[in-house]
């Protein structure tokens, strides 16, 4: 094999080469080990590798996909059209692939990232069922010692007697050390599942789901008495099909959410063709966009205030019945002016009580924050799953679960008895999978210490202190506020272009200034303190993670963020220091 003749580390084959390094002791040395194969670790290898550079990417789960890879949870789809939520790099690949509905089903979307990963023959550099436990910088070579073990595939460890820490990748079999000048982190930012420390959790004798670590065999939930615990994305899009095959569902409400309806249908072929026939012209409209996405939705450029009260009536009607998140985009002020802020959340209230027959009901799951500052949902048939004879729903507001028992879960002293639970309770967003692994920097000090009080990064990308590291849609990135692909594309494209500029002029590292750093820090908290965002307890503050620092980790804007990073690269990479 090459490695152990010490030259190119390449290969064909993982599989052989994992077996020999682990037999023989040799360490294999790549320009750039990728942290995880979704999306961003499935272009980070295909740009890296048409550069020239030595690539590995591993993978704790068996196979491609990221988020898609794994919440399998019923329901779960993408709320971006699928339009635009594809890759753009590739003009063939954006001509062949043809999606079947309007929002893509989690089914399709892992299909997708299936077909790019055999299309461009990524596989070949990607290590399943393995996973990343430590990655440690060496100032004497400049590069980093990545520490590897094979993990289990799915979640069976999740609820086990292994690392329980809710990332359901089970418990390590075998380590191995590679090294890299460059270590990518493709990690994801809503995939390091939060599983609240629930008294009782491992009591409970039937069976449990977490949303974000679902099984890869059917759920069969026919007749059985299933709980749901939580109201997010997941729950609201689980919630109307576990309804219809269980025998009864409660759900576990201690937030209410707004959720404006999808409108899921057929791919309209016509639109498609549209598209297809001037989609670079398409994305490049989508990307001079706020949030890099919806230049076909109409969104409104006039202030909620220099409207008549009928044509904002109208406008919440209109867009009510089209679906999506256009409704967010009735106004232009809609995160920044309360008052139209408070019109938007009391129309969609009015819309749940005309939808759920009971009236206290429909009260309990009427939200009263700031409609958008947690992540607004889009549902088919939420608020009307609540009118089925099947369903209850349990306020834990004022009264939290007290316990997860033997047969059920226990609030205000009252038992609800389950076959079955499924914890929708989200992630330890953005900086939980970074976190989780141990990433000791140039002076041996750990992420988890420099970011015990919140995550800071320049432009999301580099971190001060930790060299030849970046980060794909981190925290100071516009990441979860925009489309997710464009954002992934724009940050590989950036990375890429970085090393090759580094391999040209024979820079062995890079490193962000802390200036640069805490500047961009403040400045990413200026922007959002002009808007409603930080007004509610959202996963973008870190909020739903017990003693999580509060801070506003998404930058809002992809415009003014890509002009920023292209000016950073055009001035030679100002604010991060090479050598
Ligand atoms: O997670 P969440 P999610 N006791 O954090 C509740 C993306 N996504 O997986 O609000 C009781 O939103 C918690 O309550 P509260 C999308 O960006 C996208 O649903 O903290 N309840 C909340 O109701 C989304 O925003 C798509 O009071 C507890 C729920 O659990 C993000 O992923 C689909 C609790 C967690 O909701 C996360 O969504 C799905 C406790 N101790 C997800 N702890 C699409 O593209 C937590 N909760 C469509």
């Amino acid at each position: 094999m090459a490695f152990l003749l010490g030259v190119d580390a390449r290969s064909p084959s993982p599989d052989v080469e994992w077996t020999l390094s682990i037999r023989f002791g040799a360490m294999r040395k790549f320009d750039a080990v990728v942290v995880g194969a979704g999306f961003a670790g499935l272009y980070m290898v295909h740009r890296l590798r048409s550069l020239g550079f030595s690539v590995r990417a591993f993978e704790a789960g068996d196979d491609v996909g990221g988020t898609w890879y794994w919440n399998r949870y019923p329901g779960a789809r993408c709320d971006v059209e699928s339009l635009e939520y594809s890759y753009q790099f590739s003009e063939e690949l954006q001509q062949e692939w043809s999606w079947s509905e309007r929002y893509a089903g989690q089914p399709e979307i892992l299909r997708y990232a299936n077909h790019v990963a055999d299309r461009f023959d990524l596989r070949r550099d990607i290590e399943f069922s393995t996973r990343v436990v430590s990655a440690h910088f060496c100032p004497e070579t400049s590069d980093w010692q990545v520490e590897v073990a094979a993990a289990e595939p799915t979640n069976t460890k999740l609820w086990g007697s292994g690392r329980s820490n809710g990332d359901g990748r089970g418990e390590d079999k075998a380590r191995e050390t590679v090294r890299a000048r460059f270590v990518i982190m493709a990690t994801g930012c809503l995939s390091a599942a939060n599983l609240p420390a629930f008294d009782g959790i491992c009591d409970f004798e039937g069976a449990k789901y977490h949303t974000g670590a679902w099984p890869h065999d059917d759920v069969d939930f026919t007749g059985l008495r299933v709980g749901i615990i939580g109201t997010g994305s997941s729950a609201i899009q689980a919630i109307p099909l576990i309804a219809e095959q269980a025998g009864h569902l409660t759900v576990f409400q201690r937030t209410p959410n707004f959720s404006i309806p999808a409108r899921n249908a057929s791919m309209d072929r016509e639109r498609e063709a549209e598209v297809k026939a001037e989609y670079s012209a398409f994305r490049a409209r989508n990307k001079s966009m706020p949030a890099g996405l919806g230049a076909d939705m109409n969104p409104m450029h006039d202030a909620f205030e220099e409207v008549s009260p009928e044509e904002r009536r109208r406008r919440f009607e209109q867009r009510w019945e089209h679906g999506g998140f256009s409704f967010m985009a009735s106004f232009a002020d809609l995160l920044q002016s309360q008052e139209a802020n408070d019109a938007a959340a009391g129309f969609v209230r009015e819309q749940i009580r005309g939808i759920v027959q009971d009236p206290e009901v429909a009260d309990r799951l009427s939200p009263h924050n700031v409609i958008g500052c947690k992540r607004i949902c889009l549902d088919s048939g939420y608020f009307e799953t609540y009118n089925r004879p099947n369903v209850s729903l349990v306020d834990v507001s004022a009264s939290p679960i007290e316990k997860i028992t033997r047969s059920g879960v226990r609030v205000g002293g009252r038992d609800h008895e389950l076959d079955a639970i499924v914890f929708a309770t989200g992630f330890d967003a953005m900086t939980g999978a970074l976190t989780r692994i141990d990433i000791r920097g140039r002076d041996g000090r750990s992420l988890c210490a420099k970011w015990e009080e919140g995550p800071r990064a320049y432009l999301g990308l580099g971190i001060a202190g930790f060299p030849n590291l970046f980060v794909i849609t981190g925290p100071g990135s516009p990441s979860v506020l925009s489309n997710m692909l464009p954002s992934i594309e724009q940050h590989v494209d950036w990375i890429a272009d970085c090393m090759a500029y580094m391999r040209d002029r024979g820079h062995a590292a890079i490193e962000a200034t802390p200036e640069a750093e805490d500047e961009w820090v403040a400045h990413v908290g200026e922007v959002a303190s002009h808007t409603l965002y930080p007004t509610c307890n959202s996963w973008y503050l870190g909020a739903n993670v017990p003693g999580k620092p509060r801070v506003f980790m998404p930058y809002l804007g992809f415009p003014p963020y890509v002009e920023k990073c292209n000016a950073v690269a055009a001035n030679h990479y100002e604010g991060f220091e090479l050598s």
